[in-house]
């Protein structure tokens, strides 16, 4: 019997973790680590299976080529060979642009993800990059690099110390939270309360956390846009503003936001007017406050706009870059990709729509169009990188099918799934316990200052490859080095840039050093590591490797400090308030205001016991609540006269699902999980209980215009009774 400590990778919690492990190396008991500084012991049951999703018996452990409809084990020799002769053709014959990559959520998490993201998109050299965060966050990051100049700043709540929290379109209850790393959220809500705070909560459902808040306010799902303009509008109106930054655009917000009194909010969005007054009072009477917002209010039509108000109000109210109310991490080991470089948008464009670049990346919603339409510049090829765009982009389905018409593609992912049954190729990535493992970008967004590094648990085993290995075998098949480079040199070259500028920034700590004597003072068991041995130096704490190791169950790096002067990037050097992009797209939303708003919307909903969609073959974590209904309320069911099961259409698909009458959901609302669906042939256990892809029901064809961001909220459907018993 042994211990290990481990960060959870499943959710942006990163809980820290003891795992305990037989000699035979198998985990036996998973409990929180309570010396976690930050997670303090807490975890969830998705954490506490850690082992059985690890040990998964469908997990692949050997590469697979498709020869026909059959998979065929093959050694790493044989797979790369075959991915360089795929890649070559599309690259040789058809350019560029002819490969596209998508890199999914998990590699938001992973160390390899981290480290060879940029590097493969560089040597692509293709304007078809795309990852999850146009079906996710993009539309936050597109508010801050328009504000501040750099779009990584994302500014979090302080939870811990903050008077008054308003929650929009986020369940952190369920969740454990998104960009904002808060383990135990529920638990740090419920000590708000205890101190005498307060929590509202704006979602279209009763969900567990508005069960947990103050005040639950109900909003018509795609609304909250105006919602916020209202809150606005009464900070300005009631004189309630306490502006504490130099900030430009002052009076044009003040402006915009005259349009819309609280009268015209209650019709739009189903709030109160009064309730909308109250709302802005409230914030602005509170010792602290801060505005939290998240996915119920970024995969909307009016994403950027909403989430621009966030911060608005943040600003409006005092509390941006405050303790109490909104601030930014100073993390151990990514400061250096705080470039200084003002954020640029719309250098390129897709081929097919004509869709803007956001952050050197096109939308997801238009991968399908580029794959599907003839001509010069057509995605021919794709690697898909730890996602699974077939179920989680909207239209899916029909990614799915263009998916099967590409001339190769290749997959990084330790399944057979709804997506990889279109490669030609699947590398598996080894089991978690066999990778080492460091949130570079999770630990940037936490709500205190934290560090920690998990080595390592199990060996891995003689011929394997690490996920880092692969992606550099990726690497360098796209530049032309072939599959049988050792990823050596390309990991130096790597090293050796960051390397480069760690020692000439003047601002570094390892200014003026020599790097060849820093490069040989650093450590690491891969390159990976080395990496990170780098980052920590360069970092603001005076961390190495061998410190993290040596407190395994993380570091403490104290409570989040005010510093936006240090990381605003503007050409005013000031944080705008009012950027010409975002006061542009207020047309948009004007002229949507006059629409009637349809008789129906749906929305998203996660599980507790659920991640995306990969989770579902932990026969653990399958059953209760965790089921893919549609949650319909009971007067709607009545109304429409709906059975066990009801047919839901819109403009992109068609789906039949079963019922859940629900009085927790606002009526005119219904609500469908995400993730699941016919699963691919490789996941036993979740073809037990498949469910329906909810993204058969969103449709490509509507973004978010300034950020590309696809709409999973506030789709417009029909719902009818299906044939059957009532
Ligand atoms: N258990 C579990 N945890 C997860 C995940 C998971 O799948 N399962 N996924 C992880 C990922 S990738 C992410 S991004 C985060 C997301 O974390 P959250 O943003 O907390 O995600 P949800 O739980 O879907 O909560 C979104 C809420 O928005 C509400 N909503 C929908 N439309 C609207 C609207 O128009 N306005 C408002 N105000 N509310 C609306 C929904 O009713 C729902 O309660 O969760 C992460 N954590
Ligand atoms: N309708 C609707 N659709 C949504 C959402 C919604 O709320 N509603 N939410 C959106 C959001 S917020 C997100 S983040 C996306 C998620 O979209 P994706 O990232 O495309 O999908 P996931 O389900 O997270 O798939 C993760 C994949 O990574 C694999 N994987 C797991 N661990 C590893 C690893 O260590 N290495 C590698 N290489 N692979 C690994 C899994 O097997 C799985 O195939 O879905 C989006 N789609
Ligand atoms: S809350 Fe997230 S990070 Fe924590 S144990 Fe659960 S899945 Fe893992
Ligand atoms: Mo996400």
């Amino acid at each position: 019997m042994r211990t290990a400590h481990r960060t959870c990778p499943i959710c942006d919690a990163i809980c820290g973790l003891r795992l305990t492990l037989d000699d035979d190396g198998k985990v036996t008991s998973v409990v929180g680590d309570r010396d976690d500084p930050l997670s303090k012991g807490y975890l969830c049951p998705k954490g506490a299976n850690l082992g059985r999703l690890d040990e998964d018996p469908d997990r692949l452990r050997t590469p697979m080529v498709r020869r026909g409809e059959d998979w065929v084990e093959v050694g790493w020799p044989e797979a790369l060979a075959e991915v360089d002769r795929g890649l070559r053709a599309a690259l040789d014959d058809h350019g560029r642009d002819s490969v596209a990559v998508y890199f999914g959520n998990p590699t938001y998490h992973t160390m390899a993800g981290f480290m060879y993201r940029q590097p493969l998109s560089q040597a692509l050299g293709s304007r078809n990059i795309y990852s999850v965060a146009t079906i996710d966050q993009m539309p936050k990051h597109v508010a801050c690099g328009l504000m501040s100049g750099d779009p990584f700043a994302v500014a979090v709540p302080d939870l811990d110390r903050t008077d008054h929290l308003l929650i929009l379109g986020a369940n952190p209850v369920v969740s454990n939270g998104s960009l904002c790393v808060a383990p135990n959220f529920p638990g740090r809500l419920k000590a708000l309360r205890r101190r005498g705070g307060k929590l509202t909560v704006v979602d279209p459902r009763r969900t567990r956390t508005a069960e947990l808040a103050d005040e639950h306010v109900f909003v018509r799902p795609g609304t909250d846009v105006v919602l916020l303009f209202g809150l606005v509008h009464t900070l300005f109106a009631e004189d309630l503003t306490s502006v504490e930054l130099e900030v430009g655009g002052l009076a044009e917000v003040r402006a915009l936001a005259a349009e819309f009194p609280p009268s015209l909010v209650e019709r739009v969005t189903g709030v109160p007017a009064a309730t909308v007054s109250r709302l802005a009072r409230e914030l602005a009477a509170a010792r602290t406050a801060a505005v939290y917002a998240r996915i119920g209010t970024c995969a909307v039509e009016f994403g950027t706009l909403t989430q621009w108000l966030v911060d608005v109000l943040n600003v409006l109210t005092g509390n941006f870059d405050r303790p109490g109310g909104v601030l930014f991490t100073r993390t151990a080991a990514a400061e250096i990709f705080r470039t200084g470089v003002a954020y640029e948008q719309g250098r390129w464009r897709s081929r097919v729509r004509g869709l803007p670049e956001r952050m050197g990346e096109l939308p997801v919603a238009t991968l399908a169009d580029e794959i599907e339409t003839p001509g010069e510049g057509r995605v021919r090829a794709l690697i898909t990188i730890a996602g699974n765009p077939a179920l989680s982009a909207p239209n899916g389905p029909r990614l799915g099918e263009a998916l099967r018409r590409l001339d190769f593609m290749v997959c990084v992912d330790p399944y057979l799934n709804e997506t990889t049954r279109h490669a030609d190729v699947i590398l598996p990535p080894p089991r978690i316990l066999e990778t080492p493992h460091f949130d570079f970008l999770e630990q940037s967004i936490a709500v205190r200052n934290y560090t920690r590094y998990s080595p390592v648990v199990l060996p891995l085993g003689e011929g394997r490859l690490s996920e880092a290995e692969i992606l550099a075998h990726l690497v360098l098949i796209v530049s032309g080095h072939g599959p049988d480079t050792p990823p050596a040199a390309l990991d130096e070259q790597i090293i050796g840039s960051l390397l480069t500028a760690a020692t000439q920034l003047p601002s570094s700590p390892l200014a003026g050093q020599d790097p060849a004597a820093v490069r040989a003072d650093l450590e690491g068991d891969s390159a990976p590591e080395v990496l990170l041995d780098l980052l920590l130096r360069f970092g603001p704490y005076d961390l190495t490797l061998a410190g993290l190791r040596e407190n395994p169950s993380g570091i403490d790096l104290g409570p989040l400090r005010p510093r936006l002067p240090e990381l605003l990037c503007t050409s005013t050097g000031r944080l705008e308030l009012a950027p010409a992009e975002l006061v542009a797209d207020v047309e948009r939303l004007r002229s949507r205001l006059v629409v009637t708003p349809p008789e129906f919307v749906l929305i998203g909903r996660r599980n507790l016991r659920s991640n995306n969609s990969w989770l579902h073959n932990v026969g653990r974590l399958r059953g209760g609540s965790n089921r893919c209904t549609l949650q319909v309320h009971p007067a709607d069911v009545e109304r429409l006269g709906l059975g066990a099961e009801a047919v839901l259409t819109s403009a992109a698909g068609k789906l039949t699902v079963p019922v859940e009458p629900d009085e927790t959901i606002m009526p005119g609302v219904v609500s469908l999980p995400h993730g699941w669906g016919p699963p691919g042939p490789g996941r036993r256990v979740a073809a037990g209980q498949a469910g329906v892809n909810a993204n058969a029901l969103t449709d490509d064809a509507v973004i978010d215009e300034l950020s590309g961001n696809a709409v999973f909220n506030g789709v417009p459907v029909t719902i009818t009774a299906a044939p059957g018993p009532r």
